[in-house]
């Protein structure tokens, strides 16, 4: 031990001291130093009894100074928390910031609730793929390349040269195409092929048409697609589930009626047009002054999309719906635009 080793541990002391950052790290510096056990001057002052008296003379009172030097500092930092303490007294009652925060589209809430009530009454809620292939969402479902419905129902098809070339090779140019979605139809033969009898579900996802845009018709928009298929399924059963579901959507006021339509997958088909909740009835640009809004196709399933679905139409019997969720969500927010959904408009979403 000597003065060396006093003034390396008194640099030592200086460094550590402006590391703290707190009273507790005061406190731990200053047991580390100064401490009765272990302090690292106060094993100094334990260590003098070995020396020689000559030595314990001359390093003695430096020790002593490098304590009392120490202390100074340590007593000097914790004022100076203190006083900085004082200083920012914190009052816990005042408000706190308000951090904006976002909330879901409307679309996304009601898509939710269907599935809540499709749920409650049975129903399975299935996924599938926007970019499907032009046999499931044509062929399969009853609507082969010459069919005149392909053109309601026309599309944007996808080019993808190594697909293309694979299927030039196995001689299906047409069939295997990649399109976007027109329905949610088209996962009719999917589900029909991958899960047992009975089959209760719904589709719900976003659908693509190439075609022009009015306060009704958007080129994507959300299609909700429902199949029941089992045996004595009939259209009853259709009538009951959707009305069921539109009153707990709807409420009890809205009106809604069934007419005959026509969709190449169901035999018989029809529509069902809801009353239009934007203008009472009185007419307005979204119902086309009619006082009704066409809301959903369906009908019983076909018999050769059963078929395709490797259901036999002899035993079985079902039927599926589609219907619009934008159209819905026009109606229970009195929406009188569908474009608006897709804007991007903040001013528009922010009144949900
Ligand atoms: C279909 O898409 C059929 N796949 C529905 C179906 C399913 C029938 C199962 C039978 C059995 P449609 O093209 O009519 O049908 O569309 C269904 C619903 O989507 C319409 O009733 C309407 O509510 C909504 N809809 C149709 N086109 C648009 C559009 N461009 N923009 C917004 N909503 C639309």
């Amino acid at each position: 031990m000597n003065t060396q080793t006093l003034q390396t541990l008194a640099q030592q002391f200086r460094a550590d001291l402006t590391t703290v950052t707190s009273a507790d790290e005061l406190r731990e510096l200053e047991i580390r130093y100064l401490g009765r056990k272990q302090g690292l001057v106060t094993e100094l002052l334990r260590k003098l009894k070995d020396l020689s008296i000559e030595q314990r003379k001359k390093i003695g009172p430096q020790i002593q100074q490098l304590k009392v030097e120490i202390t100074a500092e340590i007593e000097n930092t914790e004022s100076q928390i203190l006083n900085f303490r004082s200083q920012i007294s914190v009052d816990v009652t005042l408000p706190g910031e308000k951090i904006p925060v976002g909330h879901y589209c409307p679309l996304t809430t009601i898509r939710r609730q269907a599935e809540d009530v499709f749920r409650s009454m049975g129903f399975m809620v299935i996924d599938g793929p926007e970019l499907e292939s032009e046999y499931y969402n044509f062929e399969a479902v009853n609507i082969p390349a010459w069919h005149p419905a392909r053109e309601m129902w026309d599309t944007f098809y996808v080019r993808d040269p190594e697909r293309d070339k694979e299927m030039k090779r196995q001689g299906d140019e047409e069939s295997n195409r990649l399109l976007l979605r027109t329905h949610t139809s088209a996962m009719q033969v999917r589900i029909m092929r991958e899960f047992p009898l009975p089959i209760k579900a719904i589709v719900p996802g976003t659908v693509y048409r190439n075609e022009a845009t009015d306060a009704r018709h958007e080129k994507a928009f959300l299609n909700v697609e429902g199949l029941l298929v089992g045996k004595g399924i009939s259209l009853q059963h259709l009538i009951s589930v959707n009305r069921v579901f539109l009153k707990k959507v709807l409420g009890d006021d809205v009106q809604v009626r069934f007419r005959p339509g026509y969709f190449p997958f169901t035999e018989p088909s029809l529509e069902l047009d809801i009353s239009c909740l934007i203008c009472k009835q009185t007419g307005c640009s979204v119902c086309k002054k009619t006082g009704w809004l066409e809301y959903m196709g369906a009908g019983m399933v076909h018999p050769n999309v059963l078929r395709a679905g490797g259901i036999d139409p002899k035993k079985y019997t079902g039927f599926a719906f589609g219907f619009g969720l934008d159209r819905l969500v026009m109606l229970k927010y009195g929406v009188d635009d569908v474009r608006l959904f897709r804007s991007q408009d903040l001013r528009f979403i922010q009144q949900f």
